[in-house]
């Protein structure tokens, strides 16, 4: 089996939540023994280390609607850098946070290597579609993906490029569970595309699965951004904020598996990943497990641990 080559990018970003522990995250994926895990999968990744993140005791809040957006586009101006650089060199890209402002540098970095044409398909219980004026909580986490589409702050959406870095045509936002009204209202201002657990529960998977097919047909090149509070706690109990109505494992697998055999995943986000709050690893282990199968990978780390080093005889 031939290795696909991929870039790994630690993001300890947490200044665009609340003390949520999210920026330990990227070692606490080493630690988990990622790179290991993804080579069995078929997946040759080399880790570049972590973007050099400011302590926020040393930081001015600023605009209060805009907690450290200073320090945060600083952080994804160096984020999107080194996505785009992988990107042009035809490197996966696996970008680990950290909060979900880092999906800003991450996206903007491989839409720029991609000349705008991509798609991005965004796994979040949350809208993260408020702007500096809807929001109700100052924190950049909620507002990044709004910036992407090109609403809201110039500042948050001219990271890396003056481009329109996702037409909104091009996202799918699945899972949804808690949105804001003003994300409801832009929602269905602007016709953008949504999966959410109701419409899971209504309908099943198949409406979610025709999306993704009209993504990749409609697109090259595809984005995901899994945000692990999309997921059930009782899989991904190491979330920024766990969530008691989240995609079930077989769910976010299925889901997963149809996207890495259907479109051209380019790179990947794993954002909000609080070890602290996880048990036995589990959301780590579930997180490396989905960033395989989103590339098209079959994920099973155990028996290929148990035939790399003959125990299985
Ligand atoms: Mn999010």
């Amino acid at each position: 089996m031939s290795q696909t080559a991929a870039t790994i990018i630690g993001a300890p970003l947490d200044l665009g939540a609340q003390n949520l522990g999210v920026d330990i995250g990227p070692d606490a994926f080493r630690y988990q023994k990622i790179i290991q895990k993804l080579e069995t999968a078929g997946i040759k990744a080399e880790d570049t280390g972590d973007v050099a993140v400011r302590d926020r005791s040393e930081l001015e809040i600023g605009d209060h609607r805009l907690r450290y957006m200073d320090e945060i586009i600083r952080v994804n101006e160096e984020i999107a850098k080194k996505t785009s650089d992988a990107v042009k060199q035809n490197r996966k890209v696996i970008v680990l946070g950290g909060d979900h402002s880092v999906c800003l540098g991450a996206v903007s970095g491989a839409s720029a290597a991609l000349n705008g044409n991509l798609g991005l398909v965004y796994f979040d219980a949350h809208g993260d579609m408020n702007t500096h004026e809807t929001t109700l909580t100052g924190n950049i986490h909620g507002m990044h993906l709004a910036s992407l589409m090109g609403f809201g702050e110039p500042a948050l959406t001219k990271v890396h490029s003056d481009q329109l870095k996702v037409a909104k045509e091009n996202l799918i936002h699945i899972g949804g569970s808690d949105f804001d009204q003003a994300e409801i209202d832009l929602i269905k201002r602007e016709h953008l595309t949504t999966f959410t657990l109701l419409d899971l529960l209504r309908s099943g998977l198949g409406p979610c699965l025709d999306m993704i097919d009209s993504l990749s047909a409609r697109v090259p090149d595809v984005w995901v951004s899994l945000d692990l509070d999309s997921i059930d706690r009782i899989y991904a109990p190491g979330a920024g904020m766990p969530n008691a109505k989240g995609l079930t494992y077989r769910e976010i697998a299925t889901i997963s598996q149809y996207i890495g055999q259907n479109c051209n995943v380019v790179g990947i986000d794993v954002v909000e990943y609080n070890p602290l709050q996880d048990e036995d690893h589990k959301t780590a282990e579930l997180g490396i497990e989905l960033i395989a199968t989103l590339f098209g990978k079959e994920y099973s780390w155990y028996s290929g641990y148990m035939k790399k080093n003959k125990l299985d005889s």
